[in-house]
């Protein structure tokens, strides 16, 4: 029986809240199913870490994690540490360390989840976002200096690799037909003002183009794309950007198919080299950590996209199956979806439809 070693990282704020319920649902199916088991190791690291250790994860953290076959992440950020220091102490050198450059962000309506933007029925906002997400804007490469006087300087230099760039472009191709919808793809640049890099992510995505003629190309500035998010999302299928544009769109997708608590992640090593790894998009929300009202459907989805990454697309059907079922019904939901049920509760609530399929 294949048992899978699933490194928990739950990280902080809402993060410990909703990793407890991904880690419910595949306790749930593993009860349920005698052919699959997991193996967990819990890793405290996070901002109470850095409080303890000045570190935001274990100086081997990497080694640490690449015994395991994926890693499911909760959230980072604290309101006390400064956000530099807990993203590029914990999730960043994670992405970056295991060469996790492909991120996929699924946006979707589901039935039973009300848009903020009028006249978007079930299923009606459907896309996949690729997000590049080890390099780019995100790099980490500048410096200071004269740091603290009046002649202060900084650089913050984005890096695009032929590597990378072509990586991601062709992931998104690969899945633009594999979920053969409309069969298009969107890249999304600001190659006018940024010449260089983006102008070379134009020129890559025009050259990976041509091998998928069968897949319909559109390249947008950011600043349209943004627009075309909100006034006309259904006219996107898979897009793809760069790691600080992909972020910034994807936090759209995510609102405007209901709630932030609603979008799963994947962070994926696409030569299986090293753990892909798996998260809410959505951050560590100080504003309700410790109710236990946050939603846990993006962290059980995440787990959903855990599963058919590690070759379980039945037990991710199941859970797509039940979640879409759960907000169908919407008698059990969290107070982002206009509910009053707790964070556990909805997890309860997903395991014992789970029990019922
Ligand atoms: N669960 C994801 C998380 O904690 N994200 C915090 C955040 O701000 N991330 C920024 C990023 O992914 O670029």
């Amino acid at each position: 029986m294949p048992s899978y070693k699933i490194a928990l990282v739950p990280g902080d704020g809402i993060g410990p809240e909703v990793v407890d319920e991904g880690r419910k649902v595949m306790d749930s199916l593993a009860a349920q199913d005698q052919g699959m088991a997991f193996e967990y190791t819990s890793f405290p690291w996070g901002s109470d870490y850095y409080r303890e250790t000045g570190k935001m994860m274990a100086e081997d953290g990497l080694e640490q994690l690449a015994a395991h076959d994926a890693i499911l992440f909760g959230a980072v950020g604290d309101p006390h540490i400064p956000d530099h220091i807990t993203l590029n102490g914990l999730i960043l050198p994670i992405r970056r360390g295991f060469d996790q450059g492909v991120c996929l962000r699924p946006a979707y309506l589901h039935e039973g989840v009300t848009s903020p933007l009028s006249g978007f029925g079930p299923g009606e906002i459907d896309m996949a976002v690729f997000r590049e997400n080890t390099e780019g804007e995100y790099s980490n490469m500048g410096g200071f200096l004269y740091q603290g006087s009046a002649d202060e300087v900084s650089t913050q230099t984005s890096v695009f690799t032929r590597r990378g760039t072509e990586r991601i472009i062709r992931a998104a191709f690969e899945h633009a037909r594999k979920r053969n919808k409309k069969r298009k793809v969107t890249s999304v640049t600001k190659s006018n003002a940024m010449a260089y890099g983006m102008v070379f992510w134009d020129r890559v995505f025009q050259e990976v183009a041509r091998e998928y003629p069968d897949i319909e190309t559109e390249s947008l500035l950011v600043d349209r794309a943004c627009m075309d998010f909100v006034r006309g999302p259904q006219w996107f299928d898979v897009v793809v950007a760069s790691n600080l544009f992909g972020d910034i769109l994807t936090d759209i997708g995510a609102i405007i198919t209901g709630s932030m608590g609603l979008a799963p992640s994947a962070n994926v090593n696409p030569e299986g080299a090293y753990p892909s790894m798996f998260e809410p998009v959505h951050g560590a929300a100080f504003d309700i950590t410790g109710k236990g009202v946050a939603n846990p459907l993006a962290t059980i989805l995440a787990v959903a996209m855990m599963l058919d990454h590690l070759g379980r697309p039945d037990a991710a059907d199941r859970i797509n199956a039940v979640v879409e079922e759960n907000l169908r019904q919407g008698r059990v939901r969290t107070p982002d979806l206009g509910g009053n049920a707790s964070t556990s509760q909805v997890g309860d609530e997903i395991v014992r439809l789970l029990g019922e399929g």
